[in-house]
């Protein structure tokens, strides 16, 4: 037998592989991406291949394009395509709103940003931008306005949702003021209207109506002169400086004020300004527990004198101190009622920098919150009687013993004349345009209406104001003529009211007068006269009336027998 051999070697094939075409998905509910399988295929390799990917099937892919290598290996050889998947994100941003109030500004004007009705608005992928429209509001959107929010994801894919912004007016009218004078008429009686106190009053969002609490005056509304004003102060270094007064026996200082809230530690006046208790000093604390009110006497260990009765914040109260150095004692009068009264030996010499509104230390000021108003001192201990006959009357400057008194009527500017001696006080520390305030103590204050201006969204604010009644009309004369005898003696007399025929007066009449009023022999016959008519606010008027003067007296006849 003979044997040959030989080799026999199997080649193979190796692999030939197909990609998928480029694969372009969505992407997968609220991802930013997606989950994507796929297969590369490959049938002919000897023997068959294996394929692998650089990202395998099932991946989560990114929005966007990514290129995924697919690689098909046998033991002949390897092969490769590569393809791209697409996530594309068409997912459009959840815009979340939220429902908001917004004020208009005191020019008529508000504007939201997206952020004011923004609820938390999210996307997939991320939000690029967000825009809110209408965004801007006037006087004409006050109510409820429905506003769009505009979401834009990075992919611009928009959403949007709607939300209500109510838009509230709630900046009150600025109400001004002015005084008015009314001439009452010949009925008197005077009316007046809220157009004619009405100085400029606005409301960036219009004024619906204006009243007045008081339209009609009549004569009893005529005043001389009345008050009307009194200082504010508002709890700050602001004060009336009036200075050294000199040397002082007795003394009674008196004065209306009213509160404002909390009354701790306050100073009404100082008669050694800012020199601690040295002088005399009026304390309004809440500090102790008997009352409200204290005053301190000169210095070292001071005298505290609790004032009995708690004060009502707001309302004017009159107090009297009275110090009384002839008797060693010093009183005190709320509201004309006597509330202390205590034996006291200790007492300054002078009031040597006297203030108003202001007092302690320069280190600790205890300033006082509210108004004051007809500051008066006087140099002799007022009695009681005394307090109460004038605390509710202006006075004249010219009162016996009346030393200083302001009444603090100026109205403006920082000087407040003292209109019984010469120290003047000084307003300092102070805004001179809102110290001055109209609605004073009630001493003879002079007419004031409030006007009430309310604007078009229910707001409503108020200013006051002074209102002159004044009589201008003069009395209606009315004359008769009459007729009067001469008597024995060859004369005669008329009076006024023999001439007057019912004279009158819108207010009323004060006197008459008639000239001429006397009669003699050489007026027989028609004489003329006039009737003086004179009101009771001094305007006169006159009417003229023929007198007939008869001489019906017989002659005595005296015979004598001859
Ligand atoms: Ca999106
Ligand atoms: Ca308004
Ligand atoms: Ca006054
Ligand atoms: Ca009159």
């Amino acid at each position: 037998t003979a044997t040959c051999s030989f080799d026999v070697t199997v080649t193979g094939l190796a692999p030939d592989i197909t990609c998928p075409n480029a694969i372009t998905v969505n992407n997968d509910q609220g991802q930013c991406g997606a989950i994507v399988t796929y297969a590369a295929t490959e049938t002919t390799a000897i023997p068959p291949s294996v394929i692998t990917y650089d990202i395998n099937p099932g991946s989560f892919f990114n929005v966007g394009t990514t290129t995924v290598t697919a690689t098909a290996t046998n033991p002949v050889g390897s092969d490769q395509c590569s393809f791209t998947v697409t996530v594309v994100d068409n997912e459009k941003p959840d815009a979340m709103c939220k429902d908001i109030t917004i004020q208009l500004s005191s020019a008529g004007s508000a504007s939201i940003t997206t952020a004011d009705v923004d609820n938390g608005s999210t996307d997939n992928c991320g939000i690029s931008g967000m825009t809110v429209s209408p965004s801007s509001f006037g006087c004409a959107n006050v109510g409820n306005n429905t506003v769009t929010l505009t979401v834009t994801d990075i992919h611009n894919n928009v959403g949007t949702c709607t939300a209500v912004v109510t838009v509230e007016d709630n900046v009150a009218p600025i109400a001004i003021c002015q005084d008015v004078t009314v001439q009452l008429g010949t009925s008197g009686t005077g009316t007046i209207t809220a157009n004619d106190v009405d100085n400029g009053s606005n409301d960036a969002c219009g004024i619906a109506s204006m009243t007045l609490n008081n339209s009609s005056f009549d004569c009893a509304d005529i005043q001389s002169t009345c008050d009307k004003n009194a200082l504010d102060f508002p709890g700050t270094a602001d004060e009336v400086r009036i200075g050294n007064l000199g040397n002082v026996q007795d003394w009674t200082i008196e004065f209306w004020f009213k509160t404002v809230g909390n009354i701790n530690y306050q100073n009404l006046f100082h008669t050694q300004a800012l020199q601690g208790n040295n002088g005399v000093r009026l304390e309004l604390s809440s500090n102790y527990p008997a009352g409200h009110l204290y005053y301190f006497i000169n210095g070292g260990g001071h005298t505290v004198v609790p004032l009995s009765g708690t004060l009502t914040s707001g309302v004017w109260h009159h107090l009297a101190i009275v110090g009384d150095k002839t008797n060693n004692s010093t009183k005190a009068y709320l509201d004309g009622v006597l509330v202390t009264n205590d034996v006291h030996t200790n007492w300054p010499a002078s009031f040597s920098d006297f203030t108003i509104a202001r007092g302690f230390s320069a280190s600790a000021e205890r300033d006082f919150n509210g108004s004051i108003d007809e500051f008066r001192i006087w140099n002799v201990a007022r009695t009681q009687a005394e307090i109460l006959a004038a605390m509710n009357m202006p006075l004249s400057g010219s009162e016996t013993n009346l030393a200083h008194y302001y009444p603090m009527n100026e109205g403006s500017g920082t000087l407040v004349a003292d209109q019984a001696g010469n120290k003047d006080g000084q307003l300092l520390n102070a805004n001179a345009s809102t110290a001055w305030v109209e609605g004073p103590a009630p001493v003879n204050p002079c007419n004031i209406v409030t006007l009430t201006v309310t604007d078009n969204n229910g707001n409503s604010n108020t200013c006051t104001a002074n209102v002159t009644v004044e009589d201008n009309v003069n009395p209606t004369a009315i004359c008769q003529n009459i007729t009067v005898q001469l008597d024995a003696n060859g004369n005669a007399s008329i009076t006024a009211a023999q001439v007057n025929n019912g004279s009158y007066d819108n207010c009323g009449i004060a006197s008459l007068a008639v000239s001429p009023s006397s009669f003699g022999c050489s007026n027989v016959g028609g004489n003329t006269t006039t009737l003086t008519v004179t009101d009771v606010n001094g305007n006169v008027n006159t009417c003229t009336a023929t007198i007939s003067l008869q001489d019906n007296v017989m002659p005595v006849a005296l015979c004598q027998d001859i």
